[in-house]
């Protein structure tokens, strides 16, 4: 739909993330507490480089993820039609049973390289698959509990259907409207929609279960903002006494050539809830007896809410992913056979196998790379005369190039934030009891509820890469490269 210049999904998108932030840092001051790190680790990385950090690149500053945790089908089909005017489509499938959670989902995120510089902001949106769960009267509970919550105001609603049959009629005051109305369903609402029995019933069945049936909202759960040197701005977390989670999860720290994604997080707060006071639903008695049960609402705590922080390096090929899985997997076998940490043993096994130079990691088709004509590089071609290749062009300086940055998720780095946040004391590695299903099928479940084909990642920064090869074959005139 052709949408008004006031609906522009990047400028959304940016309005959204900024109210968003706003919101979080409102309702979880330790993650103020964390930006405010965050920038004060950038700013003395900048200054040991020595710039300032109004030299850094805009997106830089801007960039962050969040992650929420859907009930139905239903909803996150609307979350995607919400997504999809901030600019946010879905990327790439991640399975989270394979960790032990009955969960499934995608990341929206913008997907063009002009989208991604005006703002990456993405959002990790898992939905709860209620067959997965094992106990059939949890499972009864959780649906019928889920079928009764609306997440999205009529307001909402009017406007998502208005996009679509008569985007023209939209003002700028209706996209005023759709962020205030995006923020309620993201806000943590410490009342939740059922008694403390039912909600310790859904924990013990699964934490996950508990936190998202238990709810009127889809409570943001993190938010990420990115910084420039994660061991740094660990270490001053665990200064600043912030309740740091112990390790960074994804590649080893000490490259000089970051990929893909390290991230960690301060963990999660046990936060007061009332629950439903069980007598009030079964007579419909008012006035002063009403008062004296609200009184006898019991109390008690969930732990969900965290921040997070990352630092994104390049994006890989599936060659360079097939050698990260391969070496991870290595390491965390490794790490438990020889009693050490799997930091140290990472650290080793990356520096033997995984190169660290940017020509070397462009040469072995391990990274994505952009491309770029420089000023003058026709001249080069001229005098290089004959066919040439991508390499040769470097070499003669008629094109430079830069990694792509890594705009996805990490699996495992995901489970590793789960499960320190789950809230239970587990690590993780505990088994869960999850309802066993056909394997394979899940893909195209997501896909077949979203109702369109969910692109993989390394597709995308293929085709990046791509589109920028041919940029320079059109700006230098030849072709082939
Ligand atoms: C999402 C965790 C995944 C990340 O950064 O890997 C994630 C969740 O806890 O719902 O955000
Ligand atoms: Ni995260």
């Amino acid at each position: 739909p052709c949408l008004p210049p006031s609906w522009d999904p990047d400028h959304l998108r940016t309005r959204f993330v900024s109210a968003l932030s706003a919101m979080y840092r409102a309702e979880v001051p330790l993650y103020g507490s964390l930006v405010d790190i965050v920038r004060d680790v950038d700013a003395s990385v900048l200054a040991a480089r020595g710039s300032s950090s109004s030299s850094l690149p805009v997106r830089h500053q801007l960039e962050r993820h969040g992650a929420i945790r859907l009930g139905t089908e239903a909803e996150m089909r609307t979350i995607a039609r919400l997504f999809s005017l901030l600019g946010m489509h879905p990327v790439g499938y991640y399975d989270l049973k394979m960790v032990g959670f009955p969960l499934h989902g995608t990341a929206f995120r913008p997907t063009t390289a002009k989208a991604l510089s005006a703002n990456p902001f993405r959002v990790f949106t898992t939905v709860l698959r209620a067959d997965l769960i094992a106990s059939p009267s949890v499972r009864k509970t959780a649906t019928s509990l889920l079928a009764q919550r609306e997440l999205f105001s009529p307001r909402l609603r009017a406007l998502l259907a208005q996009t679509e049959t008569a985007p023209s009629t939209l003002t700028p005051a209706d996209a005023d409207d759709l962020i205030i109305e995006s923020l309620r369903i993201f806000k943590w609402h410490s009342r939740a929609t059922v008694p403390l029995e039912t909600y310790l019933a859904l924990k013990r069945e699964h934490p996950m279960v508990a936190d998202i049936v238990c709810f009127p909202s889809a409570h943001i759960n993190h938010l990420t903002p990115r910084t420039l040197d994660i061991d740094a701005a660990q270490a001053a977390m665990i200064a600043r006494g912030l309740p740091a989670k112990e390790c960074i999860e994804g590649p080893p720290g000490g490259r000089k050539c970051e990929i893909l994604l390290r991230q960690t997080s301060f963990k999660a707060l046990e936060e007061r809830v009332v629950f439903v006071d069980e007598s009030s639903s079964s007579s419909g008695s008012e006035g002063e007896e009403n008062g004296a049960r609200k009184a006898k609402a019991k109390t008690g705590t969930h732990t969900a809410r965290f921040g997070e922080i990352e630092q994104r390096g390049a994006a890989v090929t599936r060659k360079g992913r097939e050698l990260y899985d391969r070496l991870l997997a290595g390491g965390i076998g490794k790490a438990a056979e020889e009693g050490r940490e799997l930091a140290e043993v990472l650290g080793e096994m990356f520096q033997k196998e995984y190169p660290d130079e940017w020509d070397e990691l462009r040469v072995r088709g391990l990274v994505y790379f952009r491309y770029r004509d420089v000023e003058g590089g026709r001249g080069k071609v001229t005098a290089l005369g004959g066919e040439v290749d991508m390499e040769t062009l470097l070499e003669a300086g008629a094109v430079e190039c830069e990694p792509i940055t890594y705009e996805d998720f990490l699996p495992l780095s995901a489970a590793g934030i789960f499960a320190s946040n789950l809230g239970d004391g587990s690590d993780g590695s505990t088994e869960r009891k999850l309802q066993k299903t056909e394997q394979g099928r899940s893909r195209a479940e997501l896909e077949a509820l979203l109702g369109c084909e969910i692109p993989s990642e390394i597709d995308l920064y293929e085709k990046l890469q791509t589109e920028s090869v041919k940029e320079c074959e059109e700006a230098l005139g030849i072709s082939g490269i």
